[in-house]
């Protein structure tokens, strides 16, 4: 038997790569997407790809640093991604996979998946037992200006879409209830809204805030608290009547499980990058198919689009695009869906554009 291809190099670059849809939330906002590009090359010659979101341009500078700290651990490596993630948290235990040790673990774990799909020519949604499906997506807003956004609005629903989310939280609860009247009044009754807080309530004021919207039906309120506050997300869903959505600052799996002990959510958000990669979103995937929890995914459309796939319990697809402007071949929703494309996770460079946005 041939001998297992190794990692021979890993590479970092960082980018800031404008976004299709800046992105304002309650809790600051978004212009552009701070990346950091990772490359697992083999010593077959195929590149295995992966990234990581930064959230803010200042992080992106240490998160390539780190990988590059971490590279050595890896070279002369198997690809095997399960392996490597058992190692790396032993390696970590003291500090942790949390954090951007977390982050680049986890973006390192999805070239490592890539990099087997390319290997065997398949998706990786075929290298985990399912194949690429059709998933239906929900069209992600930042807070909206019904009046300035009522034609994209529309056209979100014209193309397709049967869900439509948007950041609330303006400072005065009187705009959020208009904001999100108008919107319901723009997307029609059979359109799915969704509405995200970005965790800039306390529980009391959220249980306020959520009675005032009772009439616009909403599908899911997402963290109206803190992330880490389990207990105030648990005290929303008990005291208010919506369906509270949470997850996408889980760190690792054991970041749901906590949330499942607490109660603290109806639904499961995961973002790819934080709940360890290909191997944490499985991990994670099986314990909220246990928890009966709807999974949907977090940005990171490609990989989301595979990993949703073979989800059990897959909910929607956030289409919210953070790395197109980089990628050869963005996965693009048709009639409100989104399907994965591969071999791999279906992440190409474009290497035009990495080079005019590298910093
Ligand atoms: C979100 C957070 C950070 C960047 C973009 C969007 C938001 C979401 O919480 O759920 O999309
Ligand atoms: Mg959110």
């Amino acid at each position: 038997m041939a001998a297992a291809p190794v990692v021979a190099e890993l590479r970092a670059r960082s980018v800031l790569v404008p976004m299709s849809r800046p992105v304002r939330t309650a809790s600051g906002s978004l212009t552009v997407s701070p990346l950091v590009l990772l490359d697992v090359v083999t010593d077959t010659g195929v590149v295995g790809h992966g990234y990581v979101f930064g959230y803010a341009p200042e992080v992106v500078a240490p998160l390539r640093a780190l990988a590059e700290a971490i590279a050595p651990t890896l070279v002369g490596r198997t690809l095997a991604p399960a392996q490597r993630m058992r190692e790396l948290a032993g390696k970590f235990r003291l500090l942790g996979l949390q954090g951007l040790l977390g982050m680049v673990v986890a973006g390192i774990d999805m070239a490592l998946w890539d990099a087997l799909g390319k290997l065997a020519d398949q998706p990786v949604a075929a290298l985990l037992g399912g194949e690429p499906v059709p998933l239906r997506a929900y069209d992600s807003y930042g807070m909206v200006d019904p009046v300035a956004d009522e034609a994209a609005l529309r056209e979100s629903v014209a193309s397709g879409f049967t869900g439509i989310k948007i950041k609330t939280g303006q400072a005065d609860p009187a705009d959020e209830v208009a904001a999100v009247g108008q919107v319901r009044d723009i997307i029609g009754p059979d359109v799915e809204l969704m509405i995200d807080y970005n965790q800039s309530l306390d529980p009391p004021e959220a249980c306020r805030r959520i009675r005032r919207l009772r009439e616009f039906d909403l599908y899911w309120v997402e963290e109206p608290v803190a992330a880490e506050d389990l207990a105030g997300h648990a005290y929303v869903r008990r005291h208010a009547d919506a369906r509270i959505q949470t997850g996408e600052n889980w760190w690792f799996p054991r970041g749901l499980s906590a949330a499942v002990a607490a109660r603290a959510c109806d639904f499961a958000m995961l973002d790819v990058m934080k709940i360890g990669g290909v191997t944490g979103w499985m991990q994670a995937a099986g314990e909220a198919q246990a928890a009966s929890l709807p999974v949907s995914s977090h940005l990171f459309v490609e990989p989301s689009a595979h990993l949703l796939a073979v989800t059990p319990t897959a909910d929607w697809l956030e289409y919210l695009d953070i790395a197109g402007a980089v990628l050869i071949d963005p996965c693009r929703p048709v009639d409100g869906y989104v399907t994965a494309a591969g071999p791999g996770l279906g992440i190409s460079w474009n290497e035009d554009a990495v080079a005019r946005y590298e910093v």
